[in-house]
């Protein structure tokens, strides 16, 4: 039972993971990288080749820009994946120094618009149901602009992206507490992003990206609220240990998100219309392993929650008991998972140590020999 929840467990890889990426104080390029979305589509292949469980890749516009989307798609399906979310880009443009939809001026608010449909089309083209819109639109001075003109801009530009939607799509709309807006930021938390998407309808949902909180934050919360309220869309899975840090979901704080996927089962949230995610950069480590601990260690906290025996655990709280209660949670978490996914993936034809296989299978060794020459892919680039 608990391994049928597994098997069909889908977790989406980031195209962007698989560039070069660091901070603004230096990008360390890395051997191997690919040079343009094919080579993406390649990398996130072998991660979901070797788990069995990632078949989808979210792209990101401009970044992933080709001259023939559908064609980028069925290479995709060639590979044995799809294309997953698309993310729009309306932060690194000279015209977007003051905001994109939020901008003050009509001609860069339409322009800003102009892109997120024209990312709709790429939906279509491309066949992926899902719109990631993140605005890094805000202010970093008092007085600078109208707080509430904003939101009304915002609300206009978010109206006309939900017309243009069809049927079977819709948009998440993510939220970020700050940076790179330092005073205000137009879509600062899950709130105001529920009350955009509230207005608009089903199509609309919000995205909740584990690294885009204060600390302390209880994100738990925010999912149960959500998912109850229908419109917990999907996550954007990373660590973070300040802020935006993007680092390997589960490495930081493996309990926080054992708690949240606890709160998704609960909730009705473990199924295909709740996307899981991966929203993160590998500065440092190698790309395409980057990814592929990264969908374990989701995989390892959904097995963890799903063990969480209810019926005990409803007891204790009806009962009013605290320690029982919580030793229910506690006595799952605390369980070593690893032998039951060996299991699984043995029962999936897969290699129990996806690590370990992709390490001996000669990839790494193939993409950076012939990967030679030609501009490596980059966030930003
Ligand atoms: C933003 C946000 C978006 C992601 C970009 C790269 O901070 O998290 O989801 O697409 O970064
Ligand atoms: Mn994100």
């Amino acid at each position: 039972m608990i391994k049928d929840l597994l098997r069909r467990q889908r977790i989406e890889t980031p195209s962007w993971a698989y560039g070069n990426s660091g901070t603004r104080f230096k990008v360390f390029a890395q051997q191997g990288v690919p040079r343009d979305p094919y080579e993406k589509l390649a990398d996130a292949a072998q991660v979901h080749a070797f788990t069995g469980i990632a078949p989808t890749v979210a792209l990101h516009i401009p970044w992933d820009r080709v001259d023939d989307y559908a064609a980028l798609a069925r290479h995709a399906r060639d590979l044995g994946v799809a294309v997953g979310a698309i993310n729009s880009n309306v932060f690194q443009d000279d015209d977007y120094k003051l905001g994109s939809v939020t901008h003050p001026d009509p001609v860069v608010r339409r322009k800003a618009l102009g892109h997120l449909l024209e990312c709709v089309d790429i939906m279509d083209a491309t066949g992926s149901d899902t719109l990631k819109l993140w605005f890094s639109d805000g202010t970093n001075y008092p007085g600078q602009d109208d707080i509430r003109a904003r939101q009304d801009r915002l609300a206009e530009a978010l109206a006309a992206v939900y017309e243009r939607l069809g049927d079977d799509q819709r948009f998440l709309l993510e939220y970020k507490l700050f940076e790179p807006a330092f005073y205000v930021t137009d879509v600062p938390d899950w709130g105001t992003a529920y009350a955009h998407c509230l207005k608009l309808g089903d199509k609309a949902q919000v995205v909740v990206d584990t690294g885009h909180h204060a600390p302390g934050t209880n994100i738990e919360f925010i999912v149960a609220f959500l998912l109850r309220e229908g419109k917990l869309g999907g996550f954007d899975f990373n660590s973070r240990f300040y802020a935006d840090d993007d680092l390997m979901v589960g490495a930081a704080d493996p309990f926080q998100l054992f708690r949240i996927m606890f709160e998704v089962i609960g909730g009705g949230g473990y199924g295909p219309h709740v996307a899981f995610m991966l929203d993160q950069c590998h500065n440092i480590e190698p790309k395409v392993p980057g990814q592929i601990r990264s969908v374990m260690n989701v995989q390892e906290a959904t097995a963890k929650a799903l063990l969480v025996d209810r019926e005990a655990l409803a007891a204790a709280q009806r009962a009013g008991d605290v320690l029982g209660a919580n030793a229910a949670l506690m006595d799952a978490y605390n369980t070593d998972v690893r032998p039951l996914l060996g299991e699984l993936r043995e029962e999936m034809g897969l290699d129990p140590d996806p690590m370990a296989a992709y390490a001996r299978s000669g990839y790494f060794e193939k993409i950076a020999a012939e990967r030679v020459g030609g501009a490596q892919a980059g966030w930003g680039a």
